[in-house]
Order: C-alpha cells, then sequence, then structure tokens
C-alpha cells in the first residue's frame, strides 16, 4: 500500500469508485447465487486499502462507501439441515460367508426360524440424497453430510429431471431418499465439456455428481447431467407399504426412478445368484454401483431389528471385490497416530485403480508386512513386503487402498527384511510392542509433537468438537506457530484472548487469514465452549473410546461431574453393559495419568458441558438400569436389550444396588436370588412388555 503516499486527490476519488466496485462485485458473489470469486484475504486487502484512502482524503468519501456497510453476514456456502431420521451407512458383506452370517444374524435377533424374503437391488456408486415432500410438493432436499445434519441442495436438485416437483396422491409428508449419480457416457461428456472450456475434469462419475449437486450456484447443477434412483425413505406420515419391495413399488407409482435390477428373493441362495446376475451386468449398466444391497422385506420385521449406532440390523451391502493394479512400492514412511500407534504406509509410484490415482497404501503394522495376520497365519501366502518390490494394489470402494500380493520374481537384488523403528520417529521416544497388540505405540504421550497434532485433529474433528474454519490443516499450522500457537485442546480456546493481547502480528493480518475469517473462526469456537458430554468425552481421543462408547458413558455418567467421579473405578465402569475391561483401563490410564488429567482440566475449565437426558424422556423406563434373566419367551435376549436401549433404559449385566428393574423369565437363579436380598423390583416378561407398552 505504499502508493497510498504518493496519490493524488484524482487519483484517489478514481481508486475509491473502483474499489467501491470491486467490493460490492464480491459481496454479491458472496452472498447470491455465484460462488465467491475472491479469497477473504484479497476481500480484506480491498476493504483496507479503501478505508486508508477514506482517512487520508475524508471528503472523498463516496455516498455508497464500503465502509459503511455493516460487515455483510458470512455464508458458509449450503444451510444446514438437521434429518428428521437420521442417514445411516450400510455395513458390509465382502463374500458369500458374510452373506450367511448376515442372514444367519437376523434369524437369531429375531428368532425366526421360518421362511424369510429380502430384497437385493444394486448399490449405486453416488451420493445420497433425501427429498421431503409435504402435501406433495417438494420443499426440501438434504445431503448425507455426517448422518445427522446435511445440507440443503433444495434449488439443486430441482433442477435434476429423475426428481419431481409434485407428487399426486402421496401421503402428506413423505420423504424420499435415494442415491445421485452421473451416467458413464454424461461423465464422459462433461469431462470433455470441462476439458475444452479449461474447467477442471472429474476423476469419476461419484466425484462428478457431488460437484455437480454441490454447486452453490444452481444454474451450474442445471447443466450437469444428474440422475436420481430412490430406494428408501424417511420421515412417512403414512407406510408407504407393508414392505420393503411394495414400498419401492409405491415410489415407482409416484413418478420416482426405482432401479430395475431391484428383485424379491426367497433364501440367501437367491440372493447370490442375483448378485452374480447384477455382477456379470456391471460393465454393461451404463453407470456405477459397488456392490448389492440387502434388506429384510417385512417391514414389521425390520423395525423390530432396528438399527445399530450407524447401521440397521435389517440391510447389508455385498460389496463387489476391489479391483487390483501391479506398481513399485518406493518406500515406507512411518506415521505416529493419536494413540501413539507407529503406522507404516507405503509410498507407490502412482498408478490409476479403478479410475483413481493411487500414490499411498496402508501397511497396517510389522506382521501385515511380515506376511503375517494377527493370529500368526499367513497372508499374501506368506510373502513379506520389501522396498523396491513390484506390489499389487487393491481399493475396495472409499477404504484406505491395501496391498494384495508381492511378485517376488521382480524384487531387487539385495532386498532385505523390512525393519520396524523401534523408536519414534517424531521423538524418538521407545515404542514398544506390548503383548497382544499388533503395532508398536510411541511412549511419549503429550511430549511427542505426531501424537500431540494427531490428538488435536480429532478433537477438532466432526464427531467431537466439529469447529468450522479449524480442521485438520489450520490444526497443522497453529501447532507448528510460534506467534500463536495451539499445542493443547485448552489453547483452542485461549486463541481469541491470546491473540488480542498481543501487540505484534494480529491473525486477521496474516497471509491467508484477514478479517472475515479470523472473525469466523473465533465465532466458531466461541460457540464450542458449550458441548455435550457426549462429544466432550469422544473428543479426549481416549483409546478405545470411539463415538459409540463415548455417547454410551455419557448417557450412563449424565453429568461431567458424575463421569469424572467414576472414570478411574473399575468396577463402576465394567458395570456398564457394553463397557469391557480394555476401554475401562485404558480411560484410567488417561485420568490417572497427571499430564494427561491436568491437560483435561485446563480444558474442562473453559467449557460448559450440558449433561445428556437419557434418550427417550417420555418413556417410563427412560434411565432406569435393566437386567434381564432366565429365558425370554416373546423374543430373543438380542432383541429385548435392543428395544430396552431404544427407551432409554440401561441394560446390565449383572445385579447390583443400582439394579432397578430384573426382568426374570423361567430357569432364573442366581440373578432372582441377589435380586431379591437387595429388594429390587423383579417382573416377568409379560410385565415388562406391559410397562414398555409393547
Ligand atoms: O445404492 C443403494 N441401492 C442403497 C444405498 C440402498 C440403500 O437402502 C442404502 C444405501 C446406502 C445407505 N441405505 C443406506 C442406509
Amino acid at each position: 500500500m505504499d502508493d497510498l503516499e504518493n496519490l493524488t486527490k484524482d487519483q484517489a476519488e478514481a481508486e475509491l469508485a473502483r474499489l467501491a466496485r470491486l467490493i460490492a462485485a464480491a459481496n454479491s458473489a458472496y452472498h447470491g447465487a455465484d460462488a465467491p470469486e475472491i479469497s477473504d484475504a484479497d476481500y480484506d486487502a480491498l476493504k483496507r486499502r479503501n478505508a486508508a484512502i477514506e482517512a487520508r482524503f475524508p471528503a472523498l468519501k463516496r455516498a455508497d462507501s464500503p465502509s459503511e456497510r455493516v460487515g455483510a453476514p458470512v455464508s458458509d456456502g449450503f444451510a444446514k439441515v438437521r434429518h428428521a431420521r437420521p442417514m445411516l451407512s450400510l455395513e458390509n458383506a465382502f463374500d458369500d460367508a458374510d452373506v450367511a452370517d448376515f442372514d444367519e444374524r437376523v434369524r437369531s435377533f429375531l428368532g425366526h426360524s421360518g421362511p424369510l424374503s429380502y430384497t437385493a437391488e444394486p448399490k449405486i456408486d453416488g451420493l445420497s440424497l433425501a427429498l421431503r415432500y409435504e402435501n406433495g410438493k417438494l420443499v426440501q432436499a438434504a445431503t448425507r453430510g455426517d448422518g445427522e445434519v446435511g445440507e440443503n441442495v433444495t434449488e439443486n436438485a430441482r433442477t435434476i429431471a429423475d426428481i419431481p416437483q409434485t407428487l399426486t396422491g402421496a401421503p402428506a409428508v413423505v420423504e424420499v431418499r435415494g442415491e445421485v449419480y452421473m451416467a458413464h457416457a454424461d461423465f464422459a461428456a462433461l469431462n470433455l465439456r470441462q476439458a475444452a472450456a479449461g474447467e477442471k475434469t472429474f476423476a469419476n462419475p461419484r466425484n462428478a455428481a457431488a460437484g455437480s449437486l454441490r454447486q452453490l450456484d444452481a444454474k451450474i447443477t442445471a447443466a450437469r447431467p444428474l440422475r436420481f434412483f430412490a430406494y428408501t425413505w424417511g420421515e412417512l406420515s403414512e407406510p408407504l407399504g407393508a414392505t420393503q419391495d411394495a414400498s419401492i413399488n409405491r415410489m415407482k407409482s409416484l413418478g420416482f426412478q426405482v432401479n430395475p435390477l431391484t428383485v424379491l428373493c426367497h433364501t440367501p441362495a437367491d440372493l447370490l445368484t442375483h448378485y452374480r446376475t447384477i455382477e456379470a451386468q456391471r460393465a454393461t449398466l451404463g453407470y456405477d454401483i459397488d456392490g448389492v444391497v440387502y434388506k429384510v422385506n417385512d417391514l414389521a420385521l425390520q423395525a423390530r431389528l432396528g438399527f445399530r449406532s450407524t447401521t440397521p440390523r435389517w440391510a447389508v451391502a455385498h460389496k463387489f471385490p476391489a479391483e487390483l493394479a501391479w506398481t513399485r512400492l518406493l518406500a515406507i514412511d512411518i506415521q505416529v497416530g493419536r494413540t501413539g500407534a507407529l503406522s507404516p504406509v507405503a509410498r507407490l509410484q502412482p498408478v490409476t485403480v479403478g479410475g483413481v490415482v493411487v500414490s499411498n497404501a496402508t501397511l497396517h503394522n510389522e506382521d501385515y508386512i511380515a506376511g503375517r495376520d494377527s493370529k500368526g497365519q499367513p497372508i499374501r501366502d506368506g510373502k513379506d513386503i520389501r522396498l523396491g518390490d513390484w506390489v499389487q494394489v487393491y481399493r475396495a470402494g472409499d477404504v484406505i487402498p491395501k496391498i494384495a500380493d508381492v511378485d517376488l520374481a521382480q524384487r531387487p537384488t539385495g532386498a532385505t527384511p523390512y525393519q520396524m523403528p523401534h523408536i519414534c520417529p517424531e521423538c524418538a521416544s521407545p515404542a514398544p510392542r506390548a503383548e497382544g497388540d499388533a503395532v508398536r505405540r510411541c511412549t511419549g504421550g503429550l511430549i511427542c509433537p505426531a501424537q500431540g497434532v494427531e490428538r488435536l485433529k480429532h478433537f477438532v474433528s466432526r464427531g467431537a468438537f466439529d469447529i468450522e474454519g479449524l480442521g485438520a490443516k489450520q490444526i497443522e499450522m497453529f501447532f507448528a506457530d510460534a506467534i500463536l500457537p495451539i499445542k493443547t485442546p485448552a489453547d483452542i480456546f485461549t486463541l481469541a484472548s491470546r491473540d488480542a493481547d498481543n501487540p505484534l502480528q494480529k491473525l486477521k493480518n496474516r497471509e491467508g487469514f484477514g478479517e472475515t475469517s479470523t472473525a469466523k473462526l473465533f465465532a466458531a469456537i466461541e460457540a464450542r465452549r458449550t458441548i455435550g458430554l457426549d462429544r466432550l468425552i469422544f473428543a479426549l481421543g481416549i483409546r478405545h473410546v470411539g463415538e459409540t462408547s463415548a455417547s454410551l458413558l455419557a448417557r450412563h455418567y449424565g453429568t461431567w461431574a458424575n463421569f469424572v467421579a467414576h472414570a478411574t473405578d473399575l468396577a463402576d465402569l465394567t458395570a456398564i453393559d457394553g463397557v469391557g475391561e480394555t476401554l475401562a483401563e485404558s480411560l484410567i490410564a488417561a485420568f490417572t495419568n497427571p499430564a494427561e488429567r491436568a491437560a483435561i482440566d485446563a480444558l474442562v475449565a473453559h467449557l460448559t458441558i450440558t449433561p445428556i437426558a437419557a434418550a427417550s424422556n417420555d418413556s417410563p423406563v427412560a434411565g432406569k438400569t435393566v437386567v434381564f434373566t432366565g429365558t425370554l419367551e416373546r423374543m430373543t435376549r438380542a432383541e429385548a436389550k435392543a428395544r430396552a436401549e431404544a427407551l432409554g433404559a440401561k441394560v446390565a449385566g449383572s445385579v447390583s444396588a443400582k439394579t432397578d428393574i430384573l426382568i426374570a423369565g423361567p430357569g432364573a437363579g442366581s440373578k432372582a436370588k441377589e435380586a431379591a436380598k437387595l429388594g429390587i423390583l423383579t417382573i416377568d416378561e409379560d410385565a415388562w412388555l406391559a410397562m414398555i407398552g409393547a
């Protein structure tokens, strides 16, 4: 801005006019239908230049001066929408035995031995979309997002020809769900057009579909050849049918495209036959599929089967075998994870596998490299992997590529077996391999920079604090930063005040930040000072404490104070159904380690932690601890437990003073005696079913 000193009055006037125009255009690009055209940093630079010129020539300030505009609200792209019912994922089956297991699990859960029908349909490789219709009108289209909250892409969805704008004869509320995809021919033509226009081309039809649907400008989506198959539903004011196939037929008669290869099967063998039929047609279908989805046909049975935390018990995705390619192993790098695990990563000569360029593959651990699995059994026929080897890479769906095979005939002469380092490559602490552990672990804990940064990345990740504008990239930057470092979770919550107190370089003046994005970042952090107990427990990144167990612990203990009071109590922790010794010991290790504990306490001092209410508050058993014993006659133990949990009860495995209700069937023994001794309410299965209104 050094030219400012020499600016004449006329030049200043012209410059203010130019800046007003540029800033107005940037504002409308940001808030209108167009994608932003300049970066936050450039935008802030324009505003600063405008303000500096106005300060020198106050008389020239324009009536439409950009400095008079209140900082326009910042759009984050699409608005977020909470799904009325979560959008789940599917469990995978990789071979015929997994399919037999699925059928077996369904039958055992239901205690069902008679005939059981399933639908089978191709699994479309696109992106899921939920379409909500109210009184026959399309009112909302939302992407899956994290399954709970997606993005509102209604205007874009309206441009897709396969998606009806209105429905006739539909229930008052219908949410149709399915897959947006792009056909092969349309994808090829789109890439040709993109290349001719000097625009970016897409790696595969799925990326093209995702990129096209998630355009801020619906006009761009409209010009992209997207299609849609309906295959399931969310909220409904009335059922579409009594079975999966009837519901699909109903969606078809409402005007949706449903996949023509959807069939009803009566045995697991039928499922496999249809799988082979679809597999044989895969190359000529004209769109990408990555497997076949099987679903229990009877919706009453689906309802009884219900859901695990993120997948229905009544469906499975039988995946096609992965695609393969041969390439050279150039190097093995060691990555140190959040829990200190040393993970070897293969750096490969880039190779295309199923339309995607692969240059890295996971090598899991030293046994895997040596050609053994966790039980000491040979993998790849016992062939080990050495530097310079010619290796076969495979890619299944979105999973990280792996190495399927090694060509020993092409092994470089003099290649030696790979040696895993015994010290952490990041902090030089010893990295021993504990009995029963597949990996070596760095013992540096919080002193290891790699563990520190990985823990922070986990801390800000989606199921944890999920801080907008503070992702993995920004964490790496702040972790290494000398002026405004983030080394521990607590540092995140002092970022704004440390920046305010810093007389030297403010964050907003840095390359890549600027006024707008800094204010946004601080606001996003501020918003997360209030956090749910489940997210907090998950965010701590304690080994073995995933999202499901964090939520279990949060529901069990209710408040942070109560959780902390019991987090080092092995007996109390392991009395929770679903909490095993491994998890409990890992929690205890974290909470009894002085440095870890200090870091947790320092963090919590900045937070307001919201307690977790029991899952369902209008149920008479919400928050109650129940124990089942003896034989259940009306449903299996698995179903009884899943039902009780869905109503907000905790199901324990043994009777203690904390038990509220014992449900005792025929043959009940020691548990019933123990309950009688403790004066615990004991009822039979019928009384239990009456109590839960079943
Ligand atoms: O592509 C499909 N046919 C398909 C994908 C069908 C489903 O019912 C799905 C799915 C992905 C996730 N259901 C879920 C929950």
